[in-house]
Protein backbone atom coordinates (compact mmCIF):
# COMPACT_ATOMS: atom_id res chain seq x y z
CA UNK A 1 0.00 0.00 0.00
CA UNK A 2 1.15 3.59 -0.68
CA UNK A 3 0.86 7.01 -0.01
CA UNK A 4 0.93 9.55 -3.08
CA UNK A 5 0.15 12.98 -2.81
CA UNK A 6 -1.21 13.61 -6.12
CA UNK A 7 -1.76 10.99 -9.18
CA UNK A 8 -3.36 12.16 -12.28
CA UNK A 9 -6.33 10.16 -13.42
CA UNK A 10 -4.70 9.62 -16.94
CA UNK A 11 -1.72 7.42 -15.35
CA UNK A 12 -1.09 4.53 -17.08
CA UNK A 13 -2.09 5.98 -20.67
CA UNK A 14 1.31 5.95 -22.79
CA UNK A 15 0.59 8.62 -24.93
CA UNK A 16 -0.75 11.56 -22.25
CA UNK A 17 2.07 10.92 -20.01
CA UNK A 18 4.66 13.07 -20.97
CA UNK A 19 3.29 16.65 -20.72
CA UNK A 20 1.11 15.82 -18.12
CA UNK A 21 3.95 14.19 -15.71
CA UNK A 22 5.85 17.19 -15.74
CA UNK A 23 3.33 18.91 -14.33
CA UNK A 24 3.08 16.45 -11.62
CA UNK A 25 5.27 16.99 -8.25
CA UNK A 26 4.99 14.14 -6.14
CA UNK A 27 5.87 12.13 -3.04
CA UNK A 28 5.65 8.62 -1.99
CA UNK A 29 5.34 6.68 1.30
CA UNK A 30 5.22 2.91 0.78
CA UNK A 31 3.60 0.35 3.27
CA UNK A 32 5.52 -2.95 3.42
CA UNK A 33 6.87 -5.43 5.48
CA UNK A 34 10.07 -6.93 5.35
CA UNK A 35 9.55 -10.64 5.95
CA UNK A 36 8.11 -10.47 2.02
CA UNK A 37 10.62 -11.18 -0.52
CA UNK A 38 9.30 -7.96 -2.91
CA UNK A 39 9.76 -5.47 0.40
CA UNK A 40 8.06 -2.38 -0.76
CA UNK A 41 8.66 -3.08 -4.48
CA UNK A 42 5.67 -0.99 -5.90
CA UNK A 43 6.52 2.52 -3.63
CA UNK A 44 9.89 1.91 -4.89
CA UNK A 45 9.07 1.47 -8.10
CA UNK A 46 6.60 4.00 -8.38
CA UNK A 47 9.30 6.59 -6.97
CA UNK A 48 11.48 5.96 -9.41
CA UNK A 49 9.30 5.82 -12.44
CA UNK A 50 7.52 8.94 -12.06
CA UNK A 51 10.69 10.51 -11.46
CA UNK A 52 11.92 9.16 -15.25
CA UNK A 53 8.43 10.22 -16.75
CA UNK A 54 9.52 13.65 -15.66
CA UNK A 55 7.58 14.45 -12.95
CA UNK A 56 8.76 15.90 -10.02
CA UNK A 57 10.05 14.55 -6.61
CA UNK A 58 8.80 16.79 -3.40
CA UNK A 59 10.28 14.83 -0.99
CA UNK A 60 12.30 11.56 -0.68
CA UNK A 61 10.61 8.34 -1.35
CA UNK A 62 9.49 7.18 2.66
CA UNK A 63 9.50 2.99 3.44
CA UNK A 64 7.54 2.21 6.47
CA UNK A 65 8.44 -1.73 7.36
CA UNK A 66 5.36 -3.22 9.39
CA UNK A 67 7.56 -5.88 10.43
CA UNK A 68 9.73 -3.74 12.92
CA UNK A 69 7.29 0.13 13.69
CA UNK A 70 5.63 1.53 10.63
CA UNK A 71 3.78 3.81 12.60
CA UNK A 72 8.12 5.35 13.43
CA UNK A 73 8.80 5.04 10.27
CA UNK A 74 6.21 7.06 8.97
CA UNK A 75 6.37 9.86 11.72
CA UNK A 76 10.44 10.14 11.54
CA UNK A 77 9.53 10.43 7.22
CA UNK A 78 6.94 12.82 8.10
CA UNK A 79 8.68 15.20 10.16
CA UNK A 80 11.28 15.98 7.65
CA UNK A 81 8.34 15.79 5.02
CA UNK A 82 6.06 18.56 5.93
CA UNK A 83 8.84 21.17 5.80
CA UNK A 84 10.13 19.90 2.42
CA UNK A 85 7.11 20.48 0.95
CA UNK A 86 6.41 24.00 2.75
CA UNK A 87 9.64 25.21 1.41
CA UNK A 88 8.97 23.28 -2.38
CA UNK A 89 5.13 25.49 -2.28
CA UNK A 90 5.90 28.55 -0.46
CA UNK A 91 3.83 27.65 2.53
CA UNK A 92 4.71 29.56 5.48
CA UNK A 93 3.48 27.11 8.60
CA UNK A 94 2.39 28.57 11.98
CA UNK A 95 4.14 25.87 13.65
CA UNK A 96 1.08 24.98 14.93
CA UNK A 97 -1.16 21.63 14.89
CA UNK A 98 -4.60 22.02 14.07
CA UNK A 99 -6.50 19.12 14.98
CA UNK A 100 -9.93 19.28 12.55
CA UNK A 101 -12.49 16.02 12.33
CA UNK A 102 -12.79 14.76 9.06
CA UNK A 103 -16.19 13.44 9.93
CA UNK A 104 -19.69 15.80 11.50
CA UNK A 105 -21.52 13.79 14.00
CA UNK A 106 -25.52 13.41 13.80
CA UNK A 107 -27.74 11.43 16.29
CA UNK A 108 -30.65 10.16 15.09
CA UNK A 109 -34.22 10.19 17.56
CA UNK A 110 -36.36 7.40 17.77
CA UNK A 111 -38.89 9.75 14.77
CA UNK A 112 -36.56 10.81 12.33
CA UNK A 113 -35.51 7.35 11.17
CA UNK A 114 -36.83 4.36 10.05
CA UNK A 115 -35.26 0.54 11.78
CA UNK A 116 -35.32 -0.85 8.55
CA UNK A 117 -32.74 2.14 7.37
CA UNK A 118 -29.99 1.14 10.11
CA UNK A 119 -27.22 -0.52 9.80
CA UNK A 120 -26.98 -3.77 11.56
CA UNK A 121 -23.53 -4.93 10.29
CA UNK A 122 -23.63 -5.53 7.01
CA UNK A 123 -20.21 -4.53 5.04
CA UNK A 124 -21.67 -2.18 2.03
CA UNK A 125 -25.54 -2.32 1.44
CA UNK A 126 -28.40 -2.41 3.47
CA UNK A 127 -29.87 -5.78 4.43
CA UNK A 128 -27.10 -7.80 2.49
CA UNK A 129 -26.79 -10.30 5.38
CA UNK A 130 -30.70 -10.55 5.48
CA UNK A 131 -31.44 -10.80 1.35
CA UNK A 132 -28.56 -12.35 0.24
CA UNK A 133 -27.72 -12.17 -3.51
CA UNK A 134 -24.83 -13.54 -4.92
CA UNK A 135 -22.17 -13.22 -6.11
CA UNK A 136 -20.43 -12.99 -3.09
CA UNK A 137 -17.24 -10.88 -2.42
CA UNK A 138 -15.14 -8.37 0.18
CA UNK A 139 -18.12 -5.88 0.19
CA UNK A 140 -21.14 -8.83 -0.11
CA UNK A 141 -20.20 -11.62 2.16
CA UNK A 142 -22.09 -15.19 1.78
CA UNK A 143 -23.47 -15.38 5.48
CA UNK A 144 -22.11 -19.12 5.70
CA UNK A 145 -23.03 -21.74 8.71
CA UNK A 146 -20.69 -23.37 10.71
CA UNK A 147 -21.43 -27.05 10.66
CA UNK A 148 -18.42 -28.60 12.73
CA UNK A 149 -16.29 -26.78 14.90
CA UNK A 150 -14.03 -29.12 16.77
CA UNK A 151 -10.70 -29.03 19.26
CA UNK A 152 -7.49 -30.54 16.96
CA UNK A 153 -4.87 -30.45 20.20
CA UNK A 154 -5.19 -33.26 22.52
CA UNK A 155 -3.44 -31.17 25.25
CA UNK A 156 -1.55 -28.52 26.08
CA UNK A 157 -2.99 -25.17 27.09
CA UNK A 158 -3.54 -23.55 23.34
CA UNK A 159 -6.04 -24.15 21.06
CA UNK A 160 -6.74 -24.72 17.66
CA UNK A 161 -10.07 -25.22 15.33
CA UNK A 162 -11.32 -26.86 12.64
CA UNK A 163 -14.03 -25.33 11.58
CA UNK A 164 -16.60 -26.32 8.43
CA UNK A 165 -18.52 -23.95 6.87
CA UNK A 166 -21.25 -24.50 4.30
CA UNK A 167 -21.22 -22.88 1.06
CA UNK A 168 -23.55 -25.00 -0.91
CA UNK A 169 -26.01 -22.06 -1.17
CA UNK A 170 -23.99 -19.76 -2.38
CA UNK A 171 -22.39 -20.25 -5.92
CA UNK A 172 -18.67 -19.37 -4.48
CA UNK A 173 -16.47 -22.03 -6.00
CA UNK A 174 -12.90 -22.71 -4.70
CA UNK A 175 -9.47 -24.48 -5.05
CA UNK A 176 -7.13 -25.92 -3.22
CA UNK A 177 -4.70 -23.46 -1.86
CA UNK A 178 -7.30 -20.84 -2.12
CA UNK A 179 -8.01 -18.21 1.04
CA UNK A 180 -11.48 -17.96 2.99
CA UNK A 181 -11.87 -14.67 4.29
CA UNK A 182 -13.89 -13.87 7.80
CA UNK A 183 -15.17 -10.94 9.02
CA UNK A 184 -15.30 -11.39 12.70
CA UNK A 185 -17.19 -9.29 15.33
CA UNK A 186 -15.49 -7.68 18.37
CA UNK A 187 -15.85 -9.20 21.86
CA UNK A 188 -19.64 -7.97 23.59
CA UNK A 189 -17.46 -7.22 26.63
CA UNK A 190 -15.13 -5.18 25.23
CA UNK A 191 -17.94 -3.20 23.45
CA UNK A 192 -20.07 -2.39 26.52
CA UNK A 193 -16.53 -1.36 27.97
CA UNK A 194 -15.98 1.25 25.75
CA UNK A 195 -19.60 2.07 26.17
CA UNK A 196 -18.79 2.36 29.77
CA UNK A 197 -15.15 4.14 29.60
CA UNK A 198 -16.86 6.70 27.57
CA UNK A 199 -20.50 6.97 29.18
CA UNK A 200 -22.06 6.87 25.80
CA UNK A 201 -25.58 4.81 25.39
CA UNK A 202 -24.44 2.25 22.82
CA UNK A 203 -27.93 1.98 21.82
CA UNK A 204 -28.18 5.58 20.29
CA UNK A 205 -28.58 5.63 16.56
CA UNK A 206 -26.07 7.91 14.80
CA UNK A 207 -24.41 8.77 11.66
CA UNK A 208 -20.27 10.43 10.90
CA UNK A 209 -20.78 12.33 7.62
CA UNK A 210 -17.72 13.46 5.86
CA UNK A 211 -17.08 17.31 5.84
CA UNK A 212 -15.72 17.44 2.25
CA UNK A 213 -18.79 17.37 0.46
CA UNK A 214 -16.72 16.14 -2.38
CA UNK A 215 -15.07 13.13 -0.81
CA UNK A 216 -16.55 10.11 -2.37
CA UNK A 217 -16.23 8.75 0.89
CA UNK A 218 -19.87 9.72 2.84
CA UNK A 219 -18.82 8.11 5.85
CA UNK A 220 -15.96 5.97 7.63
CA UNK A 221 -18.46 2.92 8.13
CA UNK A 222 -21.92 2.68 7.04
CA UNK A 223 -24.57 4.87 8.59
CA UNK A 224 -27.03 5.10 9.88
CA UNK A 225 -25.97 2.47 13.04
CA UNK A 226 -25.90 2.24 16.50
CA UNK A 227 -22.81 2.85 18.45
CA UNK A 228 -22.97 -1.26 19.45
CA UNK A 229 -23.09 -1.93 16.08
CA UNK A 230 -20.28 0.27 14.93
CA UNK A 231 -17.87 -1.09 17.63
CA UNK A 232 -18.70 -4.88 17.53
CA UNK A 233 -18.68 -4.71 13.46
CA UNK A 234 -16.89 -2.02 11.69
CA UNK A 235 -13.98 -0.63 13.95
CA UNK A 236 -10.90 -2.45 15.40
CA UNK A 237 -11.14 -1.86 19.04
CA UNK A 238 -8.15 -4.43 20.27
CA UNK A 239 -5.32 -3.51 17.47
CA UNK A 240 -2.81 -0.87 19.48
CA UNK A 241 -4.31 2.49 18.83
CA UNK A 242 -1.21 4.51 16.40
CA UNK A 243 0.48 7.60 17.80
CA UNK A 244 -2.27 9.92 15.77
CA UNK A 245 -4.94 8.67 17.93
CA UNK A 246 -3.03 8.93 21.43
CA UNK A 247 -2.55 12.82 20.10
CA UNK A 248 -6.31 13.17 19.72
CA UNK A 249 -6.94 11.78 23.06
CA UNK A 250 -4.78 14.17 24.65
CA UNK A 251 -7.93 16.95 23.76
CA UNK A 252 -9.77 14.77 25.72
CA UNK A 253 -7.81 14.34 29.07
CA UNK A 254 -8.62 16.82 32.22
CA UNK A 255 -5.12 16.10 33.94
CA UNK A 256 -2.60 17.63 32.66
CA UNK A 257 -0.19 14.41 33.84
CA UNK A 258 -1.96 12.45 31.32
CA UNK A 259 -1.96 14.96 28.46
CA UNK A 260 1.62 14.82 28.70
CA UNK A 261 1.98 11.66 28.63
CA UNK A 262 -0.64 10.94 25.62
CA UNK A 263 1.30 13.91 23.90
CA UNK A 264 5.01 12.63 24.24
CA UNK A 265 4.16 9.64 23.04
CA UNK A 266 2.80 11.16 20.09
CA UNK A 267 6.27 13.07 19.04
CA UNK A 268 8.80 11.83 17.47
CA UNK A 269 11.62 12.18 20.31
CA UNK A 270 13.67 9.33 21.34
CA UNK A 271 11.75 9.77 24.91
CA UNK A 272 8.21 9.98 22.98
CA UNK A 273 8.99 6.67 20.97
CA UNK A 274 10.72 4.89 23.98
CA UNK A 275 6.93 5.21 26.25
CA UNK A 276 4.99 4.31 22.98
CA UNK A 277 7.16 1.39 23.08
CA UNK A 278 6.76 0.26 26.72
CA UNK A 279 3.65 1.52 27.29
CA UNK A 280 1.48 0.45 24.29
CA UNK A 281 3.37 -2.26 22.04
CA UNK A 282 5.18 -3.81 24.88
CA UNK A 283 2.10 -3.67 27.23
CA UNK A 284 -0.24 -4.73 24.24
CA UNK A 285 -2.56 -1.67 25.38
CA UNK A 286 -5.60 -1.42 23.30
CA UNK A 287 -7.96 1.07 23.10
CA UNK A 288 -9.69 0.02 25.95
CA UNK A 289 -6.64 -0.45 28.30
CA UNK A 290 -5.75 3.50 27.42
CA UNK A 291 -9.04 4.66 28.63
CA UNK A 292 -8.95 2.39 31.85
CA UNK A 293 -5.26 3.66 32.65
CA UNK A 294 -5.19 6.76 31.74
CA UNK A 295 -8.75 7.95 33.60
CA UNK A 296 -9.07 11.37 33.09
CA UNK A 297 -9.31 10.76 29.67
CA UNK A 298 -12.94 10.56 28.11
CA UNK A 299 -13.02 11.04 24.47
CA UNK A 300 -16.71 10.95 22.89
CA UNK A 301 -17.46 7.72 21.37
CA UNK A 302 -18.52 9.20 18.24
CA UNK A 303 -14.82 10.49 17.32
CA UNK A 304 -13.42 7.46 18.93
CA UNK A 305 -15.24 5.66 16.22
CA UNK A 306 -14.07 7.91 13.69
CA UNK A 307 -10.18 7.32 14.55
CA UNK A 308 -10.56 3.87 15.08
CA UNK A 309 -9.29 1.99 12.12
CA UNK A 310 -12.04 -0.27 10.20
CA UNK A 311 -12.54 -3.78 11.10
CA UNK A 312 -11.01 -6.35 8.57
CA UNK A 313 -11.85 -9.37 7.79
CA UNK A 314 -9.07 -12.16 8.53
CA UNK A 315 -7.75 -14.47 5.91
CA UNK A 316 -7.22 -18.23 5.98
CA UNK A 317 -5.65 -20.99 3.57
CA UNK A 318 -8.31 -23.35 3.48
CA UNK A 319 -7.40 -26.57 4.48
CA UNK A 320 -10.02 -28.92 2.41
CA UNK A 321 -10.22 -29.83 -1.47
CA UNK A 322 -13.19 -29.42 -3.50
CA UNK A 323 -12.92 -32.41 -4.95
CA UNK A 324 -13.83 -34.26 -1.77
CA UNK A 325 -15.25 -31.68 0.12
CA UNK A 326 -17.83 -29.09 -2.90
CA UNK A 327 -19.99 -27.86 -0.45
CA UNK A 328 -17.94 -27.02 2.90
CA UNK A 329 -14.57 -25.08 2.99
CA UNK A 330 -12.30 -26.01 5.88
CA UNK A 331 -10.48 -23.47 8.40
CA UNK A 332 -7.74 -24.45 10.81
CA UNK A 333 -6.61 -21.92 12.93
CA UNK A 334 -4.62 -21.39 15.93
CA UNK A 335 -6.88 -19.44 18.62
CA UNK A 336 -4.92 -16.39 19.54
CA UNK A 337 -5.18 -15.87 23.60
CA UNK A 338 -1.88 -14.49 25.33
CA UNK A 339 -1.30 -12.32 28.89
CA UNK A 340 -0.05 -9.27 28.34
CA UNK A 341 2.09 -7.57 31.39
CA UNK A 342 -0.02 -5.19 32.65
CA UNK A 343 -1.97 -8.81 33.93
CA UNK A 344 -4.51 -8.60 30.91
CA UNK A 345 -5.54 -11.37 28.79
CA UNK A 346 -5.62 -10.36 24.62
CA UNK A 347 -7.63 -12.56 22.90
CA UNK A 348 -7.77 -12.37 18.61
CA UNK A 349 -10.72 -11.12 17.34
CA UNK A 350 -11.88 -13.20 15.19
CA UNK A 351 -10.24 -17.61 16.44
CA UNK A 352 -12.55 -16.61 19.53
CA UNK A 353 -14.92 -15.15 18.05
CA UNK A 354 -15.20 -18.55 15.90
CA UNK A 355 -13.69 -20.83 18.74
CA UNK A 356 -17.16 -19.49 20.71
CA UNK A 357 -19.57 -20.24 17.84
CA UNK A 358 -20.22 -24.02 17.91
CA UNK A 359 -23.13 -25.82 17.04
CA UNK A 360 -25.43 -26.93 19.54
CA UNK A 361 -28.21 -29.52 19.50
CA UNK A 362 -31.48 -27.88 18.79
CA UNK A 363 -29.96 -24.21 18.18
CA UNK A 364 -30.24 -23.05 14.52
CA UNK A 365 -25.98 -23.49 13.44
CA UNK A 366 -23.99 -20.08 14.20
CA UNK A 367 -23.41 -17.92 10.97
CA UNK A 368 -20.36 -16.02 9.63
CA UNK A 369 -19.83 -13.76 7.02
CA UNK A 370 -16.87 -15.17 4.48
CA UNK A 371 -15.81 -14.49 0.97
CA UNK A 372 -13.29 -16.66 -0.94
CA UNK A 373 -10.05 -15.05 -2.15
CA UNK A 374 -8.71 -16.98 -5.51
CA UNK A 375 -4.30 -17.41 -4.67
CA UNK A 376 -1.16 -18.54 -6.83
CA UNK A 377 -0.78 -21.50 -4.59
CA UNK A 378 -1.95 -24.14 -6.89
CA UNK A 379 -0.89 -27.82 -7.05
CA UNK A 380 0.49 -29.11 -10.43
CA UNK A 381 -1.73 -29.30 -13.32
CA UNK A 382 -0.33 -33.11 -13.80
CA UNK A 383 -1.19 -35.01 -10.74
CA UNK A 384 1.93 -37.60 -11.38
CA UNK A 385 4.28 -34.54 -10.45
CA UNK A 386 6.17 -34.97 -7.11
CA UNK A 387 5.78 -32.35 -4.62
CA UNK A 388 7.29 -31.27 -1.36
CA UNK A 389 5.01 -29.64 0.95
CA UNK A 390 6.71 -27.52 3.82
CA UNK A 391 4.08 -26.86 6.42
CA UNK A 392 4.75 -26.13 10.53
CA UNK A 393 1.88 -26.02 13.40
CA UNK A 394 -1.08 -24.65 10.88
CA UNK A 395 1.33 -23.87 7.95
CA UNK A 396 -0.33 -27.41 7.57
CA UNK A 397 -3.62 -26.02 6.35
CA UNK A 398 -3.48 -26.04 2.62
CA UNK A 399 -1.93 -29.04 2.62
CA UNK A 400 -4.43 -31.01 3.73
CA UNK A 401 -6.43 -29.65 0.87
CA UNK A 402 -3.89 -31.05 -1.54
CA UNK A 403 -3.20 -34.43 0.06
CA UNK A 404 -7.00 -34.21 -0.32
CA UNK A 405 -7.24 -33.73 -3.74
CA UNK A 406 -4.24 -35.76 -4.86
CA UNK A 407 -5.64 -38.65 -3.15
CA UNK A 408 -8.90 -38.54 -4.45
CA UNK A 409 -7.15 -38.33 -8.36
CA UNK A 410 -5.52 -41.56 -7.63
CA UNK A 411 -8.78 -43.22 -5.80
CA UNK A 412 -10.33 -42.22 -9.66
CA UNK A 413 -7.55 -43.78 -11.36
CA UNK A 414 -5.21 -41.09 -11.73
CA UNK A 415 -1.57 -41.96 -11.51
CA UNK A 416 -0.12 -39.67 -8.63
CA UNK A 417 3.39 -38.05 -8.66
CA UNK A 418 5.27 -38.52 -4.97
CA UNK A 419 3.69 -36.54 -1.86
CA UNK A 420 6.42 -35.43 0.65
CA UNK A 421 5.12 -33.49 3.35
CA UNK A 422 7.47 -31.71 6.71
CA UNK A 423 4.97 -30.73 9.11
CA UNK A 424 6.04 -29.82 12.72
CA UNK A 425 4.56 -28.81 16.20
CA UNK A 426 4.93 -28.97 19.34
CA UNK A 427 4.73 -32.14 21.20
CA UNK A 428 3.30 -35.50 19.44
CA UNK A 429 0.41 -35.82 22.07
CA UNK A 430 -0.72 -32.59 22.04
CA UNK A 431 -0.68 -30.42 18.96
CA UNK A 432 0.06 -32.92 16.44
CA UNK A 433 -3.35 -31.75 14.31
CA UNK A 434 -5.27 -34.79 11.79
CA UNK A 435 -2.96 -37.16 13.09
CA UNK A 436 -5.24 -39.58 12.36
CA UNK A 437 -5.76 -38.55 8.75
CA UNK A 438 -2.11 -38.12 7.92
CA UNK A 439 -1.34 -41.02 9.42
CA UNK A 440 -4.15 -43.00 7.44
CA UNK A 441 -2.74 -41.36 4.01
CA UNK A 442 1.12 -42.33 4.93
CA UNK A 443 -0.47 -46.10 5.30
CA UNK A 444 -2.71 -45.88 1.78
CA UNK A 445 0.92 -44.38 0.52
CA UNK A 446 -0.39 -41.16 -0.45
CA UNK A 447 2.31 -39.33 1.63
CA UNK A 448 5.30 -39.36 2.89
CA UNK A 449 5.67 -37.98 6.08
CA UNK A 450 8.64 -36.20 7.86
CA UNK A 451 7.74 -34.98 11.50
CA UNK A 452 9.67 -32.29 14.06
CA UNK A 453 8.63 -32.46 17.06
CA UNK A 454 10.39 -29.59 18.55
CA UNK A 455 10.15 -29.73 22.31
CA UNK A 456 9.55 -33.72 22.44
CA UNK A 457 13.67 -33.77 23.26
CA UNK A 458 16.06 -31.48 24.92
CA UNK A 459 17.19 -30.04 21.71
CA UNK A 460 15.15 -28.26 19.48
CA UNK A 461 14.06 -30.29 16.28
CA UNK A 462 12.26 -28.17 13.33
CA UNK A 463 11.12 -29.04 9.70
CA UNK A 464 14.19 -27.45 9.12
CA UNK A 465 16.41 -29.81 10.63
CA UNK A 466 14.82 -32.62 8.70
CA UNK A 467 15.08 -30.76 5.17
CA UNK A 468 18.33 -30.11 5.37
CA UNK A 469 19.11 -33.93 5.86
CA UNK A 470 17.07 -34.98 2.70
CA UNK A 471 18.93 -32.39 0.51
CA UNK A 472 19.44 -35.03 -1.84
CA UNK A 473 15.72 -35.66 -1.70
CA UNK A 474 15.06 -32.03 -2.19
CA UNK A 475 17.44 -31.99 -5.24
CA UNK A 476 15.67 -34.67 -6.96
CA UNK A 477 12.43 -33.44 -7.26
CA UNK A 478 13.20 -29.67 -7.74
CA UNK A 479 16.55 -30.34 -10.09
CA UNK A 480 15.91 -33.81 -11.51
CA UNK A 481 12.15 -34.81 -11.58
CA UNK A 482 10.77 -31.24 -12.30
CA UNK A 483 8.69 -30.80 -8.89
CA UNK A 484 6.87 -28.56 -6.71
CA UNK A 485 8.03 -27.20 -3.25
CA UNK A 486 5.43 -25.41 -1.16
CA UNK A 487 6.04 -23.57 2.08
CA UNK A 488 3.16 -22.33 3.95
CA UNK A 489 2.94 -20.77 7.65
CA UNK A 490 5.32 -18.77 9.18
CA UNK A 491 6.71 -16.06 7.25
CA UNK A 492 9.05 -14.48 9.77
CA UNK A 493 11.35 -17.42 10.87
CA UNK A 494 10.19 -20.22 9.55
CA UNK A 495 9.96 -19.45 5.45
CA UNK A 496 13.07 -17.95 5.48
CA UNK A 497 15.05 -20.47 6.87
CA UNK A 498 13.38 -23.04 4.21
CA UNK A 499 14.20 -21.22 1.75
CA UNK A 500 17.96 -20.58 2.83
CA UNK A 501 17.88 -24.42 2.75
CA UNK A 502 16.59 -24.88 -0.44
CA UNK A 503 19.56 -22.29 -1.94
CA UNK A 504 22.12 -24.19 0.20
CA UNK A 505 20.63 -27.46 -1.39
CA UNK A 506 20.86 -25.90 -5.48
CA UNK A 507 24.30 -25.18 -4.22
CA UNK A 508 25.89 -28.39 -2.89
CA UNK A 509 23.76 -30.99 -4.97
CA UNK A 510 23.00 -28.86 -8.09
CA UNK A 511 26.60 -27.66 -8.64
CA UNK A 512 25.58 -24.04 -9.13
CA UNK A 513 27.19 -20.74 -7.60
CA UNK A 514 25.31 -19.03 -4.85
CA UNK A 515 24.22 -16.35 -7.48
CA UNK A 516 23.00 -18.57 -9.83
CA UNK A 517 21.32 -20.71 -7.32
CA UNK A 518 19.22 -17.40 -6.37
CA UNK A 519 18.15 -17.00 -10.31
CA UNK A 520 17.96 -21.11 -10.02
CA UNK A 521 14.44 -20.01 -7.28
CA UNK A 522 13.30 -17.18 -9.45
CA UNK A 523 12.84 -19.39 -12.45
CA UNK A 524 11.27 -22.06 -10.21
CA UNK A 525 9.06 -19.34 -8.74
CA UNK A 526 8.12 -18.09 -12.08
CA UNK A 527 7.15 -21.34 -13.70
CA UNK A 528 4.79 -21.97 -10.14
CA UNK A 529 7.43 -24.57 -9.35
CA UNK A 530 8.60 -22.83 -5.67
CA UNK A 531 5.35 -21.52 -4.02
CA UNK A 532 4.79 -19.61 -0.58
CA UNK A 533 1.92 -19.08 1.38
CA UNK A 534 2.90 -17.28 4.46
CA UNK A 535 1.81 -15.00 7.01
CA UNK A 536 3.29 -13.11 10.21
P1 LIG B 1 -6.22 -10.47 16.00
O1 LIG B 1 -7.29 -9.82 16.77
O2 LIG B 1 -5.98 -10.00 14.62
O3 LIG B 1 -4.91 -10.42 16.85
C1 LIG B 1 -3.70 -10.89 16.30
C2 LIG B 1 -2.62 -9.91 16.70
O4 LIG B 1 -2.39 -10.03 18.10
C3 LIG B 1 -1.27 -10.20 16.07
O5 LIG B 1 -1.17 -9.60 14.80
C4 LIG B 1 -0.33 -9.61 17.07
O6 LIG B 1 -0.20 -8.24 16.83
C5 LIG B 1 -1.05 -9.78 18.38
N1 LIG B 1 -0.52 -10.93 19.12
C6 LIG B 1 -0.79 -12.24 18.92
N2 LIG B 1 -0.12 -13.00 19.80
C7 LIG B 1 0.58 -12.13 20.57
C8 LIG B 1 1.46 -12.28 21.66
N3 LIG B 1 1.77 -13.49 22.14
N4 LIG B 1 1.99 -11.17 22.21
C9 LIG B 1 1.69 -9.94 21.74
N5 LIG B 1 0.87 -9.73 20.71
C10 LIG B 1 0.33 -10.81 20.14
N6 LIG B 1 -4.05 -18.28 10.68
C11 LIG B 1 -4.35 -19.56 11.01
O7 LIG B 1 -4.49 -19.87 12.21
N7 LIG B 1 -4.57 -20.53 10.05
C12 LIG B 1 -4.44 -20.26 8.73
O8 LIG B 1 -4.65 -21.15 7.90
C13 LIG B 1 -4.09 -18.92 8.34
N8 LIG B 1 -3.96 -18.59 7.05
C14 LIG B 1 -3.60 -17.32 6.69
C15 LIG B 1 -3.45 -17.00 5.35
C16 LIG B 1 -3.12 -15.72 4.99
C17 LIG B 1 -2.94 -15.39 3.52
C18 LIG B 1 -2.94 -14.72 5.98
C19 LIG B 1 -2.58 -13.31 5.60
C20 LIG B 1 -3.10 -15.02 7.31
C21 LIG B 1 -3.44 -16.32 7.69
N9 LIG B 1 -3.62 -16.64 9.04
C22 LIG B 1 -3.92 -17.95 9.37
C23 LIG B 1 -3.59 -15.62 10.11
C24 LIG B 1 -5.02 -15.07 10.32
O9 LIG B 1 -5.42 -14.31 9.19
C25 LIG B 1 -5.17 -14.17 11.55
O10 LIG B 1 -4.17 -13.19 11.51
C26 LIG B 1 -5.09 -14.91 12.86
O11 LIG B 1 -6.05 -15.94 12.93
C27 LIG B 1 -5.34 -13.95 14.05
O12 LIG B 1 -6.58 -13.33 13.85
P2 LIG B 1 -7.48 -12.85 15.09
O13 LIG B 1 -8.51 -11.92 14.56
O14 LIG B 1 -7.93 -14.02 15.90
O15 LIG B 1 -6.44 -12.06 15.97
P1 LIG C 1 9.01 -24.07 18.89
O1 LIG C 1 7.71 -23.37 19.19
O2 LIG C 1 9.29 -25.18 19.85
O3 LIG C 1 10.17 -23.13 18.75
C1 LIG C 1 4.98 -24.91 14.75
O4 LIG C 1 4.90 -23.62 15.26
C2 LIG C 1 6.34 -25.49 15.00
O5 LIG C 1 7.34 -24.77 14.28
C3 LIG C 1 6.75 -25.49 16.46
O6 LIG C 1 7.19 -26.78 16.78
C4 LIG C 1 7.88 -24.47 16.50
O7 LIG C 1 8.85 -24.79 17.48
C5 LIG C 1 8.47 -24.67 15.12
N1 LIG C 1 9.37 -23.58 14.66
C6 LIG C 1 9.69 -22.42 15.29
N2 LIG C 1 10.57 -21.71 14.55
C7 LIG C 1 10.83 -22.43 13.45
C8 LIG C 1 11.67 -22.23 12.31
N3 LIG C 1 12.42 -21.14 12.17
N4 LIG C 1 11.71 -23.19 11.37
C9 LIG C 1 10.96 -24.31 11.49
N5 LIG C 1 10.14 -24.55 12.54
C10 LIG C 1 10.07 -23.64 13.51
Amino acid sequence: MNFIIKVPRIFGCRRLLGPTMRKLRYVVFGLGNKTYEHYNAVAIYLDKRLEELGATRVFELGLGDDDANIEDDFITWKEKFWPAVCEKFNIESTGEEELIRQFRLVTHGPDDIQPNNIFTGEIARLHSLQVQRPPYDAKNPFLAQITVNRELHKGGDRSCIHVELDISDSKMRYEAGDHVAVYPINDSNLVDRLGQLTGANLDEIFSLINTDQESSKKHPFPCPTSYRTALSHYVEITALPRTHILRELVEYCTDEEDKKKLMLMATNSQEGKALYQSFIVEACRNIVHILEDVPSCKPPLDHLCELLPRLQPRYYSISSSPKMYPETVHITAVVVQYKTPTGRVNKGVTTTWLADNKPEPGKPLPRVPVFIRKSQFRLPLQSQTPIIMVGPGTGLAPFRGFLQERAFARANGKEVGDNVLYFGCRHRDQDYIYQEELEKYEQNGDVKLNLAFSRDQKEKVYVTHLLEKDMDLLWDVIGNRNGHFYICGDAKNMAVDVRNIVLKTIQLKGGRTEAEAAQFIKKLESMKKYSADVWS
